[in-house]
């Protein structure tokens, strides 16, 4: 088999990547491990920022999240039992975000690759990347019980935390950055209409949160130790915990009900740099991973995605390879600050175990700073909200005024 770019998993960055490409005359093959069945089924991601609207109406899939998703002015803050306080994103940065979850995203993705005639060859076994280094890198795998072969002018590395693109990097180049969290968060969706703002609480008896994911559906996290069985929660344990972590006003207005999902996830960030290997690109969550708490996974994935698109779409066009050689730099620039503002986040709303009293003192006082500081509210929200992209001709090093000054004078 041959194509221009082979992207290795359908997640949404894999998806997004393939509909982005065929929109701009570029051909792509996916190549996914899992079935689609098992693709389409997974429960993650709830919150997109203005960027990720705005790429995924400008290519043509926006339709159903704007019909369906639950758009938000801002989020609310609750503490220490107090009513909290209202982060007014559209007051501070004239940005909105929108709640809509990643499965309904990926239902998107597929159905506008369906229309396309695009193609997913879904369950493919034993993926190995070849000639990563060279002009003639290429893609193995086993599907069916035959052996695949596919040439290709890019590789995508859109395979998640445990795919195989980012190993493919070799040791001597990559460098990897990790924090891991003493904690985790046990979630739960429920056929209930949810609380009309997403609310986080620090609480002393952990974190939560409320979200939705549509009038009927809603979405609730719990901070528990590393070591939570989820047998252990029963949905009157979970509900129970929930509403004690929320002032009595909002924790009578939580409406219970049977959970049709509960999953716990280990609270983690980790970046890999560079990501880029000579033809192979790394895209979302197989370069880096933050804790959900900023709601930012799912966005960093589209906003490499933006940048890769628009790297390969300008190297097709008009053969220039510049914004592929910026691309590792520009979306780390992107990746880091949200790794840093989840990490603010997650500091600040969690209980540690161990923390001492002065920890304690601390972050209360952080909060109080941010419940009384329009400064602080905006500073956040524009982090909140996500970072506008970076242009494509700003940041020109002194070489690309030169060349650009060569070629104005040709
Ligand atoms: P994905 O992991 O989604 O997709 C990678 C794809 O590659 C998968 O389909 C996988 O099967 C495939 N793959 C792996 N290895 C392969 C191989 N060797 N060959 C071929 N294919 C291979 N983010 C938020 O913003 N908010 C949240 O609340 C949130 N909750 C989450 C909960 C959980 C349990 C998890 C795991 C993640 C959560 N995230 C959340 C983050 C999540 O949304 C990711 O950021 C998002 O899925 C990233 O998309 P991709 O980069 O496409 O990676
Ligand atoms: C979600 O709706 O899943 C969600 C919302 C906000 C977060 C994390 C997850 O910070």
């Amino acid at each position: 088999m041959k194509t221009q770019v082979a992207i290795i998993g359908a997640g949404p960055a894999g998806m997004l990547l393939s509909e982005m490409l065929h929109q701009r005359g570029i051909e792509s093959v996916v190549i996914e491990q899992r079935s689609r069945e098992h693709v389409l089924s997974r429960i993650r991601a709830g919150v997109l920022e203005q960027t990720t609207v705005d790429v995924l109406r400008s290519n043509g899939l926006g339709e159903r999240m704007d019909r369906e998703g639950h758009p938000h002015d801002g989020m609310k803050i609750v503490w220490s039992g107090k009513e909290g306080f209202f982060i007014d994103v559209r007051r501070h940065v004239g940005k909105r975000f929108m709640a809509y979850g990643q499965t309904s995203i990926q239902e998107d993705l597929f159905a506008a690759c369906d229309r396309r005639g695009g193609v997913v060859l879904t369950e493919a076994e034993d993926v190995r990347l070849v000639d990563i280094d060279t002009k003639r890198p290429r893609v193995m795998f086993r599907r069916r019980g035959e052996e695949v072969r596919l040439d290709c002018d890019f590789i995508a590395g859109c395979d998640g935390f445990h795919g195989v693109s980012r190993k493919a990097i070799p040791p001597s180049v990559l460098r990897e950055f990790e924090k891991v969290y003493p904690f985790g968060w046990l979630g739960v969706l429920s056929e209930t209409p949810p609380l009309p703002d997403i609310v986080y609480a620090n609480h002393p008896r952990g974190f939560a949160l409320a979200s939705m994911r549509s009038p009927q559906l809603s979405r609730y996290y719990l901070q528990v130790p590393l070591d939570t069985h989820i047998d252990d929660w029963s949905d009157e344990r979970f509900w129970d915990e929930l509403k004690q972590r929320y002032p009595r006003e909002l924790a009578d207005a939580i409406v219970t009900g049977p959970s049709i999902e509960k999953s716990i996830a280990p609270l983690r960030s980790f970046v890999a740099e560079p990501m880029r290997h000579g033809r192979m690109f790394l895209a979302g969550d197989a370069a880096h991973i933050v804790p959900p708490t900023g709601a930012k996974g799912l966005n960093l994935a589209v906003s490499d995605v933006f940048y890769l698109s628009r790297a390969l779409a300008a190297f097709y066009g008009n053969g220039s390879p510049n914004l592929l050689d910026r691309y590792s730099d520009m979306a780390l620039r992107r990746v880091w600050s949200a790794v840093r503002t989840s990490w603010y986040l997650t500091n600040l709303l969690h209980r540690f175990p161990g923390s001492s009293e002065f920890d304690q003192r601390a972050q209360e006082s952080e909060l109080h700073y941010l419940q009384t500081s329009i400064h602080a509210q905006a500073a956040l929200a524009e982090q909140y909200a996500g970072l506008d992209f970076e242009a494509a001709v700003d940041r020109v090093s002194a070489e690309d005024d030169a060349t650009a000054i060569a070629v104005a004078a040709r």
